[in-house]
């Protein structure tokens, strides 16, 4: 048996780093009774915080699932990290889920990674819950934050609730709905307690409650007619037009409390089941020619949002039913690689415990363990159909690392470590280093890479040293330039000889490469062109500044000499690279340096010691922003100076600081550093050679 889908809630709970996620996936499972114990962050005990990394660090680090019930629904609750490094997992869970509870922290107010959020939300059609949170904070203030929410999102977003008290003194919240209050003690599950609202509070009530029934009547044209006429809207309308507006995503209620103190979850609970809408609600989901329908009589379609490792089940694989049963004891296509994977046991992640299941129907989300093949991206499908989601934009990873096994031989234990881990993981780039050999792992960012490698050690007993990360420098040329190059090589039987005469000009938008034949009247056959031109590749893959790869360049080919017998196309590609590194001497050539987009948000106080301190690294401010209470600075820094800033920003900032940064284009060095790049490449290059 399956569940319903008209009985399923699938919800994703997103916002800024630390801004009680976890603690209210925590609360709302307490509440529900799927845990007996409120667990808590701060002490290791949470649900989704499972990873001893995560409790280590006490952030999420990867998207977990729980499913549960409430009013005889079944909520599929997943927590999402809110640090920017791992925001795939945040990604994923908004694409499968059919609403969001954005959760605020009302201290520091709205912050840049619940506006990505937000607009990524948006994009995706989602319904939309607002939880205020943390309200038994110092300095934490309920109307502040939900102005800056509505200045970040829009006139939608409509508190349905206001606390009672505030900081300590917070006492619980009142219902706009029904003109109630609602008083908590403790943070049991029985901590509520219905009563009248404070007198001191009826004003403010009502002025919020008009607010509220001004956004309420404006969701249908009957509704705002007999509104505007001053006509009387029964409670029944206001529940139900709330209702609709926000399962169509025409309002934002904002609900608030105090995750851990259970303070308000069975309120967001019960919106959840009520205003949310469930899997049916909009029709199906159109990938490609496919139009996906939550229908158990057709065919199955599932897609897994994640893959992780779990300490008792091994690999789990989190998927999403869009059509048809995913039944136990069965066998399902993974249309990625065309195999069958049986799908053996089917589990009910239910917080602490797990159960095994014998199906899971369309619109519900589930977990499979031990699938040989398939991971986060793949479908799974009764039809080998070729079938894919549209892709995420993912940002680019940017801190690249070397790492190197600390055993001597442990090289492919590593390398398959470091495979499974970019399954769970795909913003990891693994690749080789063209110049040296090395294994490099990038990420995006420091903090990022940390996390891959102590989940190297403790998950796969692969330890590995960190080399500092290299900074992807590049070399182009500033002048025009002519060279010859001559191979020629006469040592009995039959020789070798390819000759030819090049010229190189830097190439407008500084990126790529052009190659341009002008050989007239045959003096190079047709068929060494091929090898001149390849010949110049080798050269421009390590360029004469440093050795790093040269971008930038048009070579035109205008003249040369072939010989009937010697010639082969070995000895025209090595005359062509020695032409082109000839030319690339006399061209001028310059050594170029990553330049990143830098934003930093850290409090107002701290301004003033980090623009400084981006001078000093040779960074460019661009401009300032005040950010749900704290400054964001944004900058240009070349990603030289920007290599080990986590520490450094948590230094000057007392830990208060976050950044992000992206690549943005290719700059010139300024000799004085580029002398010592030269320097340290001619070293490394010796250190190789040796
Ligand atoms: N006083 C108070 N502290 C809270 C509340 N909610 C969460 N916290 C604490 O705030 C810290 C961060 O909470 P988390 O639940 O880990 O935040 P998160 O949003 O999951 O963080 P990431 O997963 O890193 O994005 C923890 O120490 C929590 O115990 C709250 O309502 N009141
Ligand atoms: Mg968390």
């Amino acid at each position: 048996m399956h569940e319903a889908p008209d009985r399923i809630r699938n919800v994703a709970l997103v916002g800024h780093r630390g801004s009680g996620k976890t603690a209210l996936h925590e609360a709302l499972l307490y509440q529900a009774g799927a845990v007996n114990r409120l667990g808590s962050v701060t002490d290791g005990t949470t649900v989704s915080d499972s990873d001893p990394d995560e409790r280590a660090r006490q952030m999420s680090i990867a998207a977990a699932l729980a499913s549960f019930r409430w009013q005889d629904r079944k909520i599929n609750l997943v927590d999402t990290p809110g640090e920017p490094s791992f925001i795939a997992d945040a990604l994923g869970a908004l694409r499968v889920c059919e609403s969001a509870v954005f959760v605020i922290n009302a201290v520091t107010g709205v912050e840049v990674s619940s506006t990505r959020l937000w607009t990524r939300a948006q994009e995706l059609d989602l319904a939309r819950l607002i939880f205020v949170n943390m309200l038994d904070r110092e300095r934490a203030d309920f109307f502040r934050t939900l102005a800056a929410l509505k200045e970040a999102f829009g006139d939608h977003v409509v508190a349905t609730e206001i606390p009672i008290g505030s900081e300590q003194e917070l006492r619980g919240v009142i219902d706009l709905v029904d003109m109630r209050a609602y008083l908590y003690e403790g943070s049991g599950r029985d901590n509520a307690r219905e009563a009248e609202i404070p007198p001191e509070l009826a004003d403010q009530a009502q002025e919020y409650r008009e607010k509220l029934m001004d956004e309420v009547a404006m969701t249908s044209d009957a509704l705002a007619e007999r509104y505007l006429e001053g006509e009387e809207i029964s409670h029944s309308e206001i529940v139900d037009a709330l209702k609709e507006g926000t399962n169509h995503g025409l309002l934002f209620p904002v609900t608030c409390g105090a995750a851990t103190r259970n303070l308000g979850s069975d309120r967001l609970l019960d919106a959840i089941v009520e205003d949310l809408p469930s899997p049916v609600k909009h029709g199906g989901l159109e990938v490609g020619e496919l139009t996906l329908q939550a229908d158990a009589d057709k065919p199955l379609y599932a897609y897994v949002f994640k893959t992780r490792a779990d300490q008792f089940a091994g690999k789990l694989n989190l998927f999403r039913v869009y059509q048809g049963v995913m039944r136990h004891d069965s066998q399902a296509l993974n249309t990625r690689v065309h195999a069958k994977e049986r799908i053996g046991q089917l589990l009910v992640l239910q917080g602490k415990e797990t159960a095994s299941t014998d199906a899971f129907g369309p619109g519900d989300l589930g977990a499979v363990a031990k699938l040989k093949e398939t991971h986060a991206g793949d479908w799974l499908a009764d039809r080998d159909e070729p079938i894919s989601m549209p892709k995420i934009a993912l940002p680019a990873p940017v801190m690249a690392f070397a790492v190197a096994p600390r055993a001597k031989g442990d090289e492919d234990k590593v390398f398959t470590a470091l495979r499974r881990l970019q399954e769970e993981d795909p913003t990891i780039e693994l690749r080789r280093d063209q110049q040296t050999g090395e294994q490099i792992v990038a990420g995006l960012s420091q903090v990022h890479v940390e996390v891959v490698v102590e989940r190297l050690k403790s998950r796969f007993g692969a330890e590995v040293v960190l080399k500092p990360p290299r900074v992807p420098y590049q070399e182009t040329i500033r002048q025009h330039a002519k060279a010859h190059g001559r191979h020629k090589k006469q040592s009995g039987g039959r020789g070798q000889f390819g000759d030819c005469h090049i010229e190189i000009e830097p190439l407008e938008g500084g990126e790529g490469f052009e190659f341009v034949n002008k050989i007239k009247g045959g003096v190079i056959p047709t068929s060494f062109i091929p090898a001149v031109e390849k010949g110049v590749h080798d050269a421009l893959e390590h360029g004469v500044v440093a050795g790093f790869p040269v971008k930038g360049v048009r070579v035109r080919l205008f003249d040369g000499q072939y010989h009937t017998v010697d010639s082969s196309e070995i000895a025209f590609r090595l005359a062509g690279a020695q032409a082109m590194r000839q030319a690339l001497e006399q061209a001028g050539p310059v050594l170029l340096e990553p330049i990143m987009q830098v934003t930093i948000s850290v409090p107002e106080a701290s301004v003033g010691d980090v623009i400084g301190d981006l001078n000093s690294r040779r960074g460019r401010p661009l401009g300032m922003d005040s950010v749900g209470g704290m400054t964001e600075v944004k900058a240009e820094v070349p990603m030289a100076e920007m290599l080990a800033y986590a520490p450094d920003l948590r230094a000057i900032t007392g830990g208060q600081g976050e950044f992000t940064m992206v690549f943005d284009r290719y700059d010139e060095m300024p000799s004085h550093l580029a002398q010592k790049v030269v320097a340290d490449a001619r070293s490394d290059g010796e250190a190789h050679a040796a």
